[in-house]
């Protein structure tokens, strides 16, 4: 059985582990977001296949949901000294030997494709990590300068860890999308798929970066499996991270029905087959299957259960 999983960083690191757990032995592959990643400090960061690497490979720092265990920060503390910016950034000691790695293969020649497989051999995640894309696309965010008063661009990583995301945006900006391809297996991934996984990671800046990549919608499309998309929104609330800070800047409800229409349904021109929202947190996506099955990952047996429940959504028996 050939599993697909579109995933983001923490949320979609967290599911995947569920998926492992309720399909063992199943091949699994996961399409990841790119467009977090950002160069700082001459290194090339990749905060979504990192979590998906470290979470599945059992290094992740499960407080924080990314980065390592056990991390320790000297470089960052020494780049502070210098006033090196930004200093806002947390670039661990553990994690910047991945950095180091990889942007050494980059700088070499290697496609961003070539650099993953090569870090998982360490990880051994348990999937197949492909990035969406080989090139580089980065999700820039234009606010209002609060000094100006002007609108600006800023990378999505400083507007996510150095702002919070209180800056008010007025649209994201996937850099460099139109002149990117899907990553190599993506395309045969999805069409081999006995279903199609879309994880909660937030919709608009992991699943729809990834989704915006030429290619992978109408790949997803096509694929000749279901596809289960599971909400990130609970109650009109994101579970983690920021969704409902990112839905309105696209004209999206923050609800589990607002994203489930965002989606669409398969037979009228979206992607999604089935939707599973939270139980209690009723939706209506016409053309989809709508299930209410309990969402939150609090512990590694409701993940499964979740992962379980979306694989059935699928029509995949599981054990
Ligand atoms: N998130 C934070 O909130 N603060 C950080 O300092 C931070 C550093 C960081 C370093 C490496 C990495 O792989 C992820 C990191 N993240 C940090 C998380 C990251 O910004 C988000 O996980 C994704 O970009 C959003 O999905």
């Amino acid at each position: 059985m050939h599993i697909v999983v579109l995933a983001g960083g923490v949320g979609g690191a967290r599911f995947l582990r569920g998926v492992l757990a309720a399909a063992p032995g199943a091949e699994v592959t996961a399409v990841v977001n790119t467009g977090d990643d950002v160069t700082l400090h001459g290194l090339r960061i990749c905060p979504d296949l990192d979590t998906v690497m470290y979470t599945l490979g059992d290094g992740i720092d499960d407080e924080r949901g990314w980065g390592r265990r056990g991390e320790s920060w000297t470089v960052k503390d020494e780049l502070a000294a210098y006033g090196a910016e930004p200093t806002w950034f947390g670039l661990g000691d553990r994690d910047l030997a991945t950095h180091l790695v990889r942007t050494r293969m980059l700088d070499a020649g290697y496609p961003l494709s070539d650099v993953t497989a090569a870090l998982a051999q360490r990880w051994q995640p348990g999937v197949r990590l492909l990035p969406m894309s080989d090139q580089r696309v980065e999700t820039h965010v234009v606010v209002t300068d609060p000094d100006t008063g002007r609108p600006r661009a800023i990378h999505f990583q400083e507007w996510w860890i150095r702002h919070r995301a209180a800056l008010d945006a007025s649209s994201f900006v996937q850099v460099g999308v139109d002149d990117a391809r899907p990553g190599p297996g993506v395309v045969e991934a999805l069409s081999t798929a006995d279903a199609v996984l879309f994880a909660p990671s937030n919709p608009v800046v992991s699943i729809g970066t990834v989704l915006g990549v030429p290619g992978i919608r109408d790949a997803v499309r096509a694929a000749s499996g279901r596809v289960v998309g599971i909400s990130p929104i609970v109650d009109g609330a994101a579970l983690r991270g920021m969704a409902d800070r990112c839905l309105p800047v696209v004209g999206v409800e923050v609800s589990a029905e607002g994203v489930g229409r965002h989606y669409g349904a398969r037979s009228a021109d979206g992607l999604l087959d089935a939707w599973l929202v939270h139980t209690d947190d009723p939706a209506t996506v016409p053309g989809v299957d709508v299930r209410a099955v309990p969402l939150l990952m609090g512990s590694p047996e409701a993940t499964r259960a979740l992962a379980r429940a979306a694989l059935d959504a699928a029509g995949v028996a599981t054990p």
